[in-house]
């Protein structure tokens, strides 16, 4: 009996306080001192008690209720005489109590690794050129030297729009409209970052992703500066010791062509499950511009020469993160993001 008056004592001050209008004030009284208020509920039960604590809790509870009346008036008074005052109350701020934590978003992975390509190579003297992603088949097959019979050119494989307008299926489209509005003017040194698409979607293909290719054509251009910089773009990428490997391939719009590989990152080319045992992983196609590319695009083969490369940003991040599944960049999981913490 006694702490339910004690607890009644506290609900009814904390209610009284935060009553800044008349009608909540008028609710406060219903509620403790209605016919079915609280406190009248209390002094009903008075009956309960032993004859031993009766006077005492009674007189306590008299007390209470007297107050209670009291203080009631007291603020009814003081509403009624002072609306600016409970109005400030209303809408009074502790400016002092700490701010609610908020959540700050982060860098996805892929856009990091893009923007390091592009950092890496623009320190290097490169610019970056953009282009359409709707291109006209000239730019992205018949300029590149890819004959109109090359499995890339299907359906199967390209989304048309048209018979002559498609989605890009690399971004080297933008280096020939570079090369063609520049030309003859040297150097072109450039890379080319964008979306590119293909119908490709498995664990690590997907409808739509990112390219990065890199073009210089200048006087004297070698297969050795295409080396020096792609050594150095690794090592940018994947830490100062890094190896590379170049391999004999073919692209249709290079000649010589040849496939960059690094010393795996994981085992250091001892041999494991993400390198497929081989101690080495792609990273880039590349190769000495084809002379008909050149040509085609307003430079003389015959007196200047260029290498170009390109690498799938998907790919990139993928090995330098350990994920598995190129599903995972597009997932929208913010829990992929939390794992991985990039500024
Ligand atoms: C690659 C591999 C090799 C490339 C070629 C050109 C252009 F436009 F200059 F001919 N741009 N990019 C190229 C060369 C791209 O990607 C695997």
């Amino acid at each position: 009996m006694k702490e339910s008056i004690e607890t009644i004592k506290k609900k009814f001050n904390s209610e009284l306080a935060a009553a800044y209008d008349l009608e909540t004030l008028e609710k406060v009284r219903v509620r403790f001192l209605g016919k079915k208020g609280e406190i009248t509920s209390l002094m009903k039960s008075l009956g309960q008690v032993t004859a031993e604590e009766k006077p005492l809790l009674g007189k306590e509870l008299n007390q209470f209720k007297k107050s209670a009346e009291k203080m009631l008036e007291e603020r009814k008074t003081e509403l009624k005489s002072n609306t600016s005052l409970s109005l400030w109350e209303k809408e009074r701020l502790d400016v002092t109590l700490p701010g609610k934590p908020f959540k700050i978003g982060r860098k996805h992975p892929l856009i990091s690794v893009l923007k390091e390509m592009e950092e890496i190579f623009t320190c290097m003297g490169f610019q970056v050129v953009e282009g359409p992603d709707v291109e006209m088949d000239y730019y992205n097959f018949e300029a590149l030297n890819i004959p109109q019979d090359h499995p890339a050119r299907d359906m199967q494989d390209s989304f048309y729009i048209t018979p002559d307008v498609l989605l890009r299926t690399h971004t080297s489209p933008v280096q020939i409209r570079t090369m063609e509005a520049q030309a003859p003017t040297l150097p072109v040194r450039v890379i080319a970052p964008g979306k590119v698409y293909r119908r490709d979607d498995d664990l690590t293909h997907s409808p739509m992703f990112h390219q990065v290719e890199g073009l210089v054509v200048d006087k004297g251009i070698s297969m050795g500066d295409l080396k020096g910089t792609l050594l150095l773009f690794a090592r940018e990428m994947f830490g100062s010791d890094r190896e590379i490997r170049l391999r004999p391939s073919y692209f249709p719009f290079t000649e010589p062509s040849a496939e960059v590989d690094i010393l795996c990152i994981i085992c250091d080319g001892r041999g494991c499950r993400t390198c497929g045992d081989s101690g080495w992983m792609e990273i880039l196609g590349s190769g000495m511009v084809h002379p008909k590319v050149l040509r085609i695009s307003g430079y003389d083969p015959e007196n200047v020469t260029g290498y170009a490369f390109g690498m799938g940003v998907e790919r990139i991040a993928m090995l330098k993160y350990g994920i598995d599944d190129i599903r995972t960049f597009y997932n929208n999981d913010l829990r992929m993001l939390k794992q991985h913490q990039i500024s």
